[in-house]
Parts: structure tokens; C-alpha cells; sequence
């Protein structure tokens, strides 16, 4: 499925309104200046990158977005996921393989759903500390970036707003690596839809290797469908990629994160990627430059820079 020649596109989208730290919306813009393009291009990429993505005023749309029962900004959420959705869409539909900068991992259910329309029959690597599957009746804290999963498998009650998206992901098409923080309601419908997770606790019994190997044998037993890989920093240890809203210990290490991203590229399956929850307004200077650097050796490892 790797588009040949070589073609990638770079979707920036500086957006934070899936969660209420600022600075997050900061991270494509960072990744972009510590200079991803010109990385890619030496392994061997042609880059396509025309600029973040101008969403129509956010901060205008975020004024007058009440919550939607207990849902933050969701009218903007929405608008905006759609617009990505579009973009990645159009781009995997021209043979140009779509890498996603966040933003805050809302954007997800614009990526996915992008990503669903071209390759119907793709499966999703949710990396990630967090199982972001709440729904609009189990959420606690109304921050979008904690629910793109539920909608994409169309779970919970229906809201208007959010009709555009065709909940085309079915439940033993996700998998999860790297979960260590799962709210007691998501913990519910992980169970209920048989969704396949590994957590830190597989990560440590079985191996990274391992993992990997058994995630992509539920989600792609015969390696023939398309993978899309929507990595949240956060799933790395806070030690590791500190620069991010909602860290949580016990995370992978650099290594054990840069794996997963190479062992996707072998398969040659990848599709889409996604890289999210960058935040370089939260702790100190170095700590944003390495989780900016972070992000950039993910995005690298995934498009196929190899150690030898
Ligand atoms: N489960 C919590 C919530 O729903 O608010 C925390 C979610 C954090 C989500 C981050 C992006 O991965
Ligand atoms: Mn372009
Ligand atoms: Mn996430
Ligand atoms: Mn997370």
C-alpha cells in the first residue's frame, strides 16, 4: 500500500479545542520548525507541505460553542475534524500517504474517517496512554480528545452535530498499545465490543516484539489491509516525551515507542499516520525540544528510517 514513488503530505493542524490546555494547537508548527520536511525528504520522500491547515476562526467558532450536554466546544470539534477528514481524505485518494501534525487527538476522528473513505477496510493502531473511547454518556470531563474512538465506532448516543461521520470502523478492526490510564466506563466498553488492548502491563509481560506482532496477527492476520497509525505521544513515559497535556508514568520508552512505529512500516501496509498532543508550552525548554524531536524521529521511524 505505500505509495510509490514515494509521496507523502504533510497536514498540520494547529488545534486544541478537544482539551483545555493551550499550547497544544503550538505542536505542528514546532515539529514543522525542527524540520520534518527536509528529514523526510532525505529518506527518500517527496513532501508535500502547504502550510498548516486554516481552519475558519477558531477562537471565534470557541466563543460561541456551548457544551453540547457535557461536550467542550463541540461544534468546533466537529467543524474541524470534518475539514480534516476532507483533506486526508483527498489525500490518500491521490496515492499521497497522509501524515497528520496535532493538535490534540480529537483530530483522530477526522484522520480515521479520511483515512475509512478511501481504504474502507483499514485498521486503526490507536497508540496511546489513553483509550479515548469515552461517550457522550460516559465522558467525565467533556474533553472531545478523550472520545474520537467512540464516535468512530459510532458508540453512544447520536448527536446531530457530529452526523457527518459514517461510523465505518468496526470494533476487531482497532487495536490498542501502550494503555495505562482507562476510565471505568471505557474499561466497560472495551469488554462489551471485544476490542483487543494491550496495555503496559502486555508491554512488560510479553515484550514489545511480541506486542506488536500480536496487535497487527487480530487486526491484519494475513498482512493485507491498510494500516492507519494514530500515535499519541503521551503513549511514550513522561521521562521520555514530557511536553504533552496529560502525561501519565509507566509509559513506553524511546525505544519501545520508535519500534512499534518501524515494525507498522515493514508490514508496508501504512496508509495514514497520524503524530498528536505535542504541546511545547508545558515544562522547560529542553523538554520541549526533545518531545518535538520525539515527534519528528516517530514520523521518521514510520516512513521508514531504519538503524543499519
Ligand atoms: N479519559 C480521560 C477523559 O476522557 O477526559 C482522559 C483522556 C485523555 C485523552 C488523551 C489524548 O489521549
Ligand atoms: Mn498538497
Ligand atoms: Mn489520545
Ligand atoms: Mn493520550
Amino acid at each position: 500500500f505505500l505509495p510509490n514513488p514515494k509521496r507523502v503530505a504533510i497536514v498540520g493542524c494547529p488545534f486544541s479545542g478537544g482539551q483545555p490546555r493551550p499550547g497544544v494547537d503550538q505542536g505542528p508548527i514546532h515539529l514543522i520548525e525542527a524540520g520534518l520536511p527536509r528529514q523526510l525528504e532525505e529518506l527518500g520522500w517527496e513532501v508535500h507541505f502547504d502550510g498548516h491547515h486554516q481552519f475558519e476562526d477558531i477562537s471565534a467558532s470557541i466563543a460561541s460553542d456551548p457544551p453540547i450536554g457535557k461536550l467542550k466546544n463541540p461544534r468546533t470539534v466537529s467543524k474541524v475534524c470534518e475539514a480534516v477528514a476532507k483533506v486526508v481524505g483527498k489525500h490518500a485518494r491521490e496515492g499521497v500517504l497522509p501524515l497528520t501534525l496535532g493538535g490534540d487527538h480529537s483530530l483522530g476522528m477526522g484522520t480515521v474517517s479520511g483515512t475509512l473513505e478511501q481504504y474502507p477496510d483499514a485498521c486503526v493502531v490507536w497508540v496511546d496512554a489513553h483509550a479515548d473511547i469515552n461517550t457522550v454518556e460516559t465522558t467525565g470531563s467533556g474533553n472531545i480528545h478523550g472520545m474520537p474512538v467512540a464516535f468512530l465506532l459510532g458508540l453512544g448516543s447520536k448527536i446531530e452535530e457530529y452526523a457527518w461521520i459514517k461510523p465505518a470502523l468496526k470494533a476487531n478492526r482497532l487495536v490498542y498499545i501502550g494503555l495505562r490510564d482507562v476510565d471505568a466506563g471505557e474499561k466497560a466498553i472495551l469488554r462489551e465490543h471485544n476490542i483487543k488492548a494491550f496495555s503496559m502491563h502486555e508491554v512488560d509481560k510479553y515484550g514489545i516484539g511480541k506486542v506488536v506482532e500480536m496487535a497487527l496477527d487480530h487486526v491484519n492476520p494475513a498482512r493485507q489491509l491498510p494500516i492507519h497509525l494514530s500515535f499519541d505521544v503521551d503513549s511514550l513515559d513522561p521521562t521520555v516525551a514530557p511536553s504533552t497535556g496529560t502525561p501519565v508514568r509507566g509509559g513506553l520508552t524511546f525505544r519501545e515507542g520508535h519500534y512499534i512505529c518501524e515494525a507498522i512500516y515493514e508490514t508496508g501496509c501504512l496508509v495514514a499516520l497520524d503524530i498528536v498532543e505535542v504541546n511545547p508550552s508545558l515544562e522547560d525548554a529542553a523538554s520541549v525540544k526533545q518531545t518535538v524531536a520525539i515527534g519528528c524521529s516517530l514520523a521518521r521511524s514510520a516512513l521508514g528510517e531504519t538503524l543499519l
